[in-house]
């Protein structure tokens, strides 16, 4: 399968998070891109070619446009109000405090439309956020004119993005504009099964009233494990999309005997589902050396992970999330889509 990168992410650089206690680089960093498309090349997966630019008139069917409006004005307001470093968001609208007023100070902006303070910004920042969005939507271009798969290297990842947040190293969300351009294309329903370690609450939340976008998420407890607030297997969508959510929560320390038949599950909704296409949220935080997750899948793993989904015999969109242990990223992730190319 062909693998879609963009060199632009790597404006999105030297950027710091709050980290128990400390500030440290952050843990989504340049090198993940970077190792994952080296083994791409090393085990010849197929192409890596460069995205395509693309409008955002997609990503405005499932962000709400004065939030994509911010995102690019972000690093030149926060250089205006003669700061440098990291701009980060730290004071956020909780219950108590007005969220329908937009604030005008970059510092509120900031907080105003975040969930916590893991999105940070440097001077290329935006340009990576849009150079991922465009991964996304080539990779989908692909897939829509015929290929069986294409892998989207998207970073930054997307998938705590949601209408009106970012969060969570996340601005666009990009497997959902991915789905929004399939849907545009005619796909009668689409399929989003993500299986990176952090539930996808961004994902869950702009999907959650529609029925034509099924969402599956396997996790780890948010009551243990970020994003905390939402990920309950009690949420199972609203309105019109009621029963087209699902989530499967695990507790610290699952391994593949339980992530697997927690995975056969969500695969078994997803052919209940019968979608034109498959969209596969890919983190490989699961793994047992993750420095920031609690799963313990091992790397002979994910080429298992692979042939399973690989079975669902639907054209299928990889769409890169998380994973940080950047030493085994390439493996790791790249076995996931060698194991789908076994079948
Ligand atoms: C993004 B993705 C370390 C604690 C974790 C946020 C984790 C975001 C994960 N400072 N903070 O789902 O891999
Ligand atoms: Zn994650």
């Amino acid at each position: 399968m062909r693998t879609i990168l963009s060199p632009r992410h790597a404006a999105h650089a030297g950027n710091v998070e709050l980290d128990a206690g400390a500030i440290l680089p952050a843990y989504e960093m340049p090198s993940r891109a970077e190792i994952i498309k080296a083994r791409v090349a090393e085990v010849g997966l197929g192409p890596i070619t460069e995205p395509d630019e693309h409008e955002l008139a997609t990503a405005r069917k499932v962000h709400d446009p004065a939030y994509l409006a911010f995102l690019p004005t972000v690093w030149p307001e926060w250089e205006k109000a003669g700061r440098g470093g990291t701009a980060m968001p730290y004071v956020f609208p909780t219950r108590g405090l007005r969220g329908d007023v937009p604030p005008q100070a970059i510092e509120a902006k900031l907080g105003f439309y975040a969930f916590d303070g893991g999105a940070t910004f440097v001077k290329g920042t935006w340009e990576a956020i849009k150079s991922s969005h465009d991964t996304a939507l080539t990779a989908a271009g692909l897939v829509r004119s015929g290929e069986p798969a294409a892998f989207a290297l998207c970073r930054p990842p997307g998938h705590h993005a949601g209408s009106n947040f970012m969060g969570g190293y996340c601005f666009i969300n990009n497997a959902a504009v991915a789905a929004q351009s399939f849907i545009d294309a005619g796909a009668r329903r689409v399929s989003v099964l993500d299986i990176d370690y952090h539930h996808g609450n961004g994902t869950q939340q702009i999907f959650y009233a529609r029925a034509d976008v099924q969402v599956v998420n396997l996790h780890g407890d948010p009551m243990t494990e970020y994003p905390y607030f939402l990920g309950h297997a009690d949420e199972r969508g609203e309105g019109e999309g009621h029963g087209f959510n699902h989530n499967f929560p695990m507790p610290a320390g699952t391994d593949w005997s339980g992530w697997s038949a927690a995975l056969d599950r969500a695969c078994d909704l997803v052919a209940g589902h019968a979608p034109d296409v498959l969209i596969v949220s890919l983190g490989v935080d699961t793994f047992e050396r993750d420095p920031i997750s609690n799963f313990r899948l091992s790397s002979a793993d994910y080429p298992r992970m692979g042939r399973r989904i690989a079975q669902l015999g639907l054209p299928t969109l990889f769409v890169m999330e998380g994973g940080y242990a950047v030493d085994e990223i390439g493996i790791n992730a790249v076995g996931v889509l060698t194991g789908f190319e076994e079948g």
